[in-house]
Parts: C-alpha cells; sequence; structure tokens
C-alpha cells in the first residue's frame, strides 16, 4: 500500500476510536477540526491530489473522499448523540396536562360592547341598525331637520366647523347628534321603518364629568301610516328597552320641550336605576334620570326628505348612549371613556 492510502486508513481507524469516546460538544469541534477542518491532514491529502500522477490520483483519489465522506457521517451521528445525552431529563419534562398561557389579546371597547347589547334588544322589537358618516353636510344635520338658519347650535359654541374645500358642493360638519341618519335614511327608504342608529358625535364643549365633546348617542326612529305609531307606542318601545337593558320594570316620564325636527317634542326620564324613585344623590333626590330627547317627527322633515305632508306618522327618540353606559356600569367621569386608558378599558 502506497503511503497516501496507509495514512488515510490510520486517519480513519483513529479518527473512529477517538470519536466514540466523545461525551461533549467541545471535545467534537476539537476532533472536527483534526480530521475535517480545512488544515487536516487528510484535507492535506486531497489537495494534493492535483499534484499526484493521473494512476496514483485514480488510485488515492476514491479513497480519500471515501474517507472524508464516512468521517463526516460519523461526525453528524455523534453530533446527535452527543446533543441527546446532553439533556437533562429530569429538568426538561413538559406537562402536558398544565393548563395553556393566554396570550394577551384586544377585545371591544365597552362602548361597543353596549351598542351590541342595544342593537339585541332592539332586534327583538323589530327594529333593524342603520349608520351613517361623521363628516355630514350642514343639510342634514341642521335644514333638513327644520334647525332655523340663526339657531344657536349652529354656532362656534356647539359645532366644530371644518375647513371647507373650494371643490366641495355642500358645507360639511362633524355630525353634531344622530339625527342625521334620520334624514339620510328616509331620503332612500319609505315607510313602515324601524331602524336605531347607534353612532359617535361631536360638539365643541367644555369638558367635564358628564360632558364630553366627543361622544356616542342612539337614535330610535320608527314611522308608519297615520294613527299606527303614537306616542304610546314610543312610551311602551322606552319602557320594554329600558326594563330589559337594566333588568328590573322601569318607568318613563315625559316632559314638554323643544326640538325642531319634531313636533310636540319632549325629554324623557327613566326611573332611578339604583334608588327605585325613593331619592339618591345619582338622581339628585329626584327619583328621575334625564335620558334624552324625543318627539313625533315634524311633517316639516317629512316633506324636506320627499314624504306627502300627512302621509305618515312617527316618532324618533335620541339619547346619549356614553351617559346610559356610565349609569349601566356607575362609572362617575364620561371622559374615561376615550381617555384611552388601558386600566380602565381592560375592566370590561
Ligand atoms: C339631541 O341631540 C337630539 N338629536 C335628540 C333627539 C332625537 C330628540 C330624536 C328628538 C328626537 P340633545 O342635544 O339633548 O338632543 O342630546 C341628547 C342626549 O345626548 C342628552 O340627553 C344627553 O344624554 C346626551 N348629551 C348631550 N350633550 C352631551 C355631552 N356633552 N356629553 C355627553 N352626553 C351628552
Amino acid at each position: 500500500m502506497s503511503m497516501p492510502q496507509a495514512k488515510i486508513a490510520t486517519l480513519l481507524g483513529e479518527g473512529k476510536k477517538e470519536l466514540a469516546s466523545i461525551k461533549d460538544a467541545s471535545t467534537l469541534l476539537t476532533w472536527e477540526t483534526k480530521y475535517l477542518g480545512r488544515k487536516s491532514e487528510l484535507n492535506e491529502i486531497l489537495k494534493g491530489l492535483k499534484d499526484l500522477s493521473p494512476e496514483e490520483k485514480r488510485l488515492v483519489g476514491p479513497v480519500a473522499q471515501h474517507a472524508r465522506e464516512t468521517l463526516t457521517t460519523l461526525h453528524q451521528e455523534a453530533a446527535k448523540r452527543i446533543e441527546r445525552e446532553g439533556v437533562d431529563w429530569d429538568k426538561e419534562w413538559i406537562d402536558v396536562t398544565a393548563p395553556g398561557e393566554r396570550i394577551p389579546a384586544g377585545h371591544l371597547h365597552p362602548i361597543t360592547l353596549l351598542e351590541n347589547e342595544i342593537a339585541d334588544i332592539f332586534a327583538s322589537l323589530g327594529f333593524g341598525v342603520w349608520d351613517g358618516p361623521e363628516l355630514e353636510m350642514e343639510q342634514n344635520n341642521f335644514d333638513s331637520l327644520n334647525f332655523p338658519k340663526d339657531h344657536p347650535a349652529r354656532d362656534m359654541q356647539d359645532t366644530f366647523w371644518v375647513k371647507q374645500d373650494k371643490h366641495w358642493k355642500h358645507t360639511y360638519l362633524p355630525r353634531t347628534h344622530t339625527s342625521t341618519v334620520q334624514v339620510r335614511y328616509m331620503q332612500e327608504h319609505k315607510p313602515p321603518i324601524r331602524i336605531i342608529v347607534p353612532g359617535r358625535i361631536f360638539r365643541n364643549e367644555a369638558t367635564d364629568a358628564s360632558h364630553e365633546h366627543t361622544f356616542h348617542q342612539f337614535e330610535c326612529l320608527m314611522v308608519d301610516e297615520p294613527g299606527k305609531v303614537t306616542v304610546a307606542t314610543f312610551k311602551y318601545i322606552a319602557e320594554t328597552f329600558f326594563s330589559r337593558f337594566f333588568g328590573k320594570k322601569i318607568d318613563i316620564r315625559l316632559r314638554p320641550s323643544y326640538f325642531p325636527f319634531t313636533e310636540p317634542s319632549f325629554e324623557f326620564d327613566i326611573s332611578c336605576v339604583l334608588c327605585e324613585r325613593k331619592g339618591c344623590s345619582v338622581c339628585q333626590q329626584t327619583g328621575w334620570l334625564e335620558i334624552g330627547g324625543a318627539g313625533m317627527v315634524n311633517q316639516k322633515v317629512f316633506e324636506s326628505v320627499g314624504y306627502k305632508r300627512g302621509a305618515y306618522q312617527g316618532f324618533a327618540w335620541g339619547f346619549g348612549l356614553t351617559r346610559l353606559a356610565m349609569m349601566k356600569y356607575k362609572i362617575t367621569d364620561i371622559r374615561l371613556f376615550m381617555s384611552g386608558d388601558l386600566r380602565f378599558l381592560k375592566q370590561f
């Protein structure tokens, strides 16, 4: 046997023998450098093949290659063995019966939860949910709802006016109530109508514990032929809704009021959910809580959406959804809802 073949056979034999007794990764690395590394004897032989005669090359080449492949395979097997043996099974056990770790996930905002709850109650009374844009035409927010041109609600105290673009055909504003959607809906649909409209609205107001500039309202509109939807229908629907919402019998009280888009108009109160009309600090000892405005839709509004005067009759009502949330969850500062404070939001 010529020199290189003998050397290769020795390397193969010694390599195998040493490998069998290696028990840790760093010794394995030293072994790899010695037998398979760039400066290893085997590599030197492989590099030297080019200087051999064709005859020698034919004899030595395959033997050297084979030795390299064999040592490489043995090295891989040893690496796996060492990894396996290196695991401390006493520490590395898994309790497959342990409960999983909860992945942090977001959830719906308390106002959205309430909107869904309210929509469910109204759905059971035959009402559908409708929506409208938050940036609205002055026409739909005021004119079609019979607000006079000089009505104080249009001035800077109540309305956020946005910078107008000269290409806009209409004057736009962030809507100041959800009653805009009454107009939009009736422009596109003929009675019978039974809809509710939850939505965000904007008012240029100084804020305090019970006033926000951005808050949620809730509109309800029911229209049909004359005589089918009356104030009594409104009272029944309102009482049924609030009793289901608060999970106890709630009474409704109407007080005369004024809204340009309803005639007659009323403010409505519900019996105090905390003291049941005995009088407490929340209802300021009156036994009643102010909750919203309502009335029979003004015939001028019907005319503005293209209905014939006298052809239909119905009621509309709107209430502060955020205020309702405060009552339901006993929250004393309205500003918490829009604060984005996770300590508050995580409680829902
Ligand atoms: C309206 O906005 C009428 N569009 C309601 C209506 C609809 C009347 C249909 C008749 C027919 P008002 O401005 O009163 O009305 O607001 C309604 C409710 O929104 C109030 O009762 C109150 O609960 C709530 N609200 C008003 N201003 C604020 C505020 N700054 N912060 C929080 N809630 C408010």
